[in-house]
């Protein structure tokens, strides 16, 4: 089957100094995009584009903060004009019983996860207009499917990304514009800023953790469809995962 050729498109991978943000840059620069890489990290993120070489560039942002966003996305149309893919990737979690949690906490969460992916995609709609395949993706997780004890804030950031999906949708659509949600399960990464280590690495091995370049595989098989077809949603897991 004839998928959409990547070679060329313009991609902004938010939350690329590591983990699934980093893997899905490596596999579009594979398949020929060129990619700017987002993260506050400056050495991760300098670092990956010299290794890639010309297809990428690295521009540091945190997407929390307007302003900074709006510089990204200047500079973004200034270098390329448009954009034909946005990965809102960039994302945090806190876990512990809800009655411990902070505000603060809630507040990084919400102001990433939630603030900073709208508006990366407020400031990414307009470069994407009139670009065939253009595609909006955001990681989100299973846990934006279902309550996970102990995760209730990152949840409802969660949820809100996919409520959030489920309306962008339905007004963008009529411009071509495809908006897809990628819902992982347990994966390798550095997530899980304030769980102890070892906690994270039993229960990753337990469940057979799936890997960052599984969640990016799902994130370029969605991107690559044909421009009519929209692959609304991916949830991936690990097969020993068999709940939440
Ligand atoms: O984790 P990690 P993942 N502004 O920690 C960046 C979701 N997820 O790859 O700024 C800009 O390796 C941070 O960069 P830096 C999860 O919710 C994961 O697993 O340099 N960037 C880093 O590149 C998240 O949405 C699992 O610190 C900011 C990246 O975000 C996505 O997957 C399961 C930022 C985080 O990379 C990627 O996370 C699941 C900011 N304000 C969903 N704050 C899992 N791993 O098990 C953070 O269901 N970043």
């Amino acid at each position: 089957m004839k998928m959409q050729d990547l070679v060329g498109k313009v991609a902004v991978i938010t939350g690329a100094s590591s983990g699934i943000g980093e893997a899905t840059a490596r596999l579009l620069v594979s398949e020929g995009a060129h990619v700017v890489l987002v993260a506050r990290r400056r050495e991760r993120i300098e670092a990956l584009a010299k290794e890639i070489g010309g297809q990428a560039s690295a521009v540091v942002a945190d997407v929390s903060d307007a302003s900074q966003v709006g510089e990204l996305f200047a500079l973004v149309r200034k270098t390329f004009g448009g954009l034909d893919l946005l990965l809102n990737n960039a994302g945090l979690g806190f876990s512990g019983a809800f009655v411990d949690s902070t505000p603060e906490e809630w507040h990084r969460m919400f102001d990433t996860n939630v603030i900073g992916l709208l508006s990366c995609t407020q400031a990414a709609i307009p470069l994407m207009k009139g670009r065939p395949g253009a595609m909006i993706a955001s990681i989100s997780s299973t846990d934006g499917r279902y309550g996970v004890e102990g995760w209730s804030v990152y949840c409802a950031t969660k949820y809100a990304v996919v409520g959030f999906h489920e309306t962008l949708r339905k007004e963008l659509g009529a411009d071509g514009i495809r908006v897809s949600v990628i819902e992982p399960g347990a994966v390798w990464t550095e997530f899980g800023h304030n769980v102890p280590e070892q906690a994270l690495r039993e229960r990753r091995q337990a469940l057979d953790a799936l890997h960052a370049e599984d969640v990016a595989q799902a994130v370029v098989y969605a991107f690559a469809q044909p421009p009519r077809v929209l692959v609304q949603e991916i949830l991936v897991r690990p097969v020993k995962q068999v709940s939440p």
